[in-house]
This record gives structure tokens, sequence and C-alpha cells, in this order.
């Protein structure tokens, strides 16, 4: 039983206790999931720490380049992919990282390879970074497939079906992880208590309500978007059609993703007459997000499709994403549907 004495928790469930517990139940885990997790945590603890200095370190120059998706990169992006790139690949855990911000993927050191492939965005909403908006890192982790020898950057070609976890970190007004370990596992939420440098839970087991009362999209491509999406979109604003919905939209993934977890609703970014793929990437935004809403009750589609039944063919290729609370996202295809016909 936990014992709180003058706001101490002495017996509260960190995160690595929990994942620990969790290996627990698992008879032939061999600790490497929770020794690959601990070292995420410690990067997304240092990303944390950078985050909360940001402001100071501009005073100190911020480095002006592009990535390879031709996005200037600030040095918070260069720094957290650093720092996620050298825990991974350092943890013995690892053999394939996929990152936003390298164009090939890398493949660890063949000394320190161990059976997980990692994709990740060290660093989501990176336009957020200089108003101070919250940012968020996302990753999603795969097994090595059986009998790959050399790995390669085809091995992270996986359908979402095949993860064994996924998470995100929101650096938000506090530092908070949220993860799905596995199927049936349910999703919770670690918050960072800075006091002692670790993350404790205090979103245990998040579920999706099945309708909610937010919708969250960018408005301003409006005369991009399909009649369908319009069609919704009017829906969601017009009493004709119910109580209308509040409007939310960060423009960090991680931000509007963690929101819709928490109170329901729809989060999307759909293809455009630009994008006719949409702007977020399979394998690092939306295969964990979609994950982690499956997990929680909701439903994540590519308009089509569910996210995680997408094979993807390369490892920045873009997918159109609705997800959240199910009756929001099924009433979205339905009208894609009607439309399409
Ligand atoms: P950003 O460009 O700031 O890095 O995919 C990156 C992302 O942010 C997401 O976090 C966010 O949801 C989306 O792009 C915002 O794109 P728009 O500005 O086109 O709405």
């Amino acid at each position: 039983m936990a014992g709180d004495n003058a706001g101490f928790d002495s017996n509260c469930m960190t995160l690595t206790r929990f994942v620990l517990a969790e290996q627990r139940k698992v008879p032939q885990a061999t600790g490497d999931l929770t020794q690959l997790l601990v070292s995420i945590q410690t990067a997304v603890k240092a990303v944390s720490s950078a985050v909360r200095k940001a402001g100071i370190a501009k005073l100190f120059g911020i480095a002006g380049s592009t990535n390879v998706q031709g996005e200037e990169v600030k040095k918070l992006d260069v720094l957290s992919n650093e720092m996620f790139i050298n825990m991974l690949s350092s943890s013995f855990t690892t053999c394939v990282l996929v990152s936003e911000e390298n164009e090939q993927a890398i493949i660890v050191e063949a000394e320190k390879q161990g059976k997980y492939i990692v994709c990740f965005d060290p660093l989501d909403g990176s336009s957020n970074i200089d108003c101070l908006v919250s940012i968020g890192s996302i990753f999603s982790i795969y097994r090595r497939p059986d009998g790959t020898s050399p790995v390669s950057e085809k091995d992270a070609l996986q359908s979402g079906r095949q993860l064994v976890a996924a998470g995100y970190a929101l650096y938000g007004s506090a530092t908070m992880m949220v993860l799905a370990l596995g199927r049936g596992s349910g999703v919770n939420g670690f918050m960072l208590d800075p006091a002692i440098g670790e993350f404790i839970l205090t979103d245990p087991n998040i579920r999706l309500p099945s309708k909610g009362k937010i919708y969250s999209i960018n408005e301003g491509y409006t005369h991009l978007w399909d009649p369908a999406i319009r069609e919704y979109v009017d829906r969601k604003k017009d009493p004709k059609f119910g109580k209308p919905y509040g409007a939310r939209y960060v423009g960090s993934m991680v931000a509007d993703v963690h929101r819709t977890l928490k109170y329901g609703g729809i989060f999307m970014y759909p293809a455009t007459k630009d994008s006719p793929k949409g702007k977020l990437r399979l394998l690092y935004e939306g295969v964990p997000m979609a994950y982690l809403v499956e997990e929680a009750g909701g439903l994540a589609s590519d308009g089509s499709r569910a996210v995680l039944d997408v094979i993807p063919t390369s490892i920045h290729q873009r997918c159109p994403i609705f997800l959240g609370s199910s009756q929001d996202v099924k009433e979205v295809l339905d009208l894609i549907q009607k439309h399409a016909k």
C-alpha cells in the first residue's frame, strides 16, 4: 500500500517498476524491453531538461539548417535526435533505428545489436518550440524479423499490427510519458516528478469515451479538403446536427493526441489537394498514436482502413489520420464513403 508522508509517497509506482511488473507476467521475457524502455526514459528526461532550458539556450544561438524533410532544423531537434540515438544504440537492445531527422535508417554496430527496431520522432511539433507551446517525442518498437541477417532498413517496414510497444512523451505544463506495452495491456500515463527524476503512474488505464465534444483539425486548409471533410467539419459546427463541438488545434501532434485521449473527440490530419497523403508520417507519428488510441478503446484510420493495417513501403512515408473516439471517427468515415460513391 502506498504510504503518504509530508507529500511523499514512499511506495509510488514508477515507470520502471511498472514495466518490471509487466515483464514478470511474460515468463519467457528476457528483460530486454525493460532495458530498452529505461534508455528511452533517459532520453526523454534529457530532452525534457533541454526543452525547459530552450529559451535560455537560445541566447547562445540556434543552428539554422535543413532536415531531410526540407524543414528548418532548430538546435533542439538535433540535440534531441542525438540523445535518442545515443541512448538507444548503446542499450544493447536495438538493431535498426528510424528517426524523423535521418534520411536513412541507422544500423546499430554489430557488437551492440539487440532484437528491437525503434522508429521515433525525437521532437515532434518543432514549429512550436519558439513560442513555448507543448511539443513531444513519439516512438514505436518492433521486433527484428526472424532470420534477417544482416539487418537493414527494410526490417523496419512492418505493419502496426506487429508493434511490441509504443508511446510518447509530452513536454507540456508537465512532462508526461504515455505508453502501451503490447496488445490488451491498456494505456498508462506517467508524470515526471522533477524532485526525484522519476516518472510516476498518475493516469492508469486511460480510456477514450465513445463520443467526444471536440474536433481538432487545421481549418486553414478548408479550401484544400475533400468535400467529405468539409461536410464533417460543417456538421460539427451546425446545431442542426446536435450540440456543436468545441474546436481545439494545438498544431503539435502529441499535444492534440494527448488531449484527445484524455477528453475524447477527434483529431484529423486529412489528405489535402497539396498533400495527397496528408502530412504526418506513418512509422513514427501515425502508427504509434493509432496503437495507443486503439488500446484506449478508440479508432484510428487513414480514411479507408485502420492505420495499423497499412503496410509501409518506405520509412518516411506519410499517411492521412483520423483518430479518436470511435463514434466520432465512424461518423467521418461514413461521410468519406458516402462521397466516394
Ligand atoms: P511540426 O510541423 O510543428 O513539426 O508532423 C509535424 C507536425 O508539427 C505535427 O506535430 C503537427 O500535428 C502538424 O505537423 C501540424 O501541421 P500544420 O501546421 O500543417 O497544421
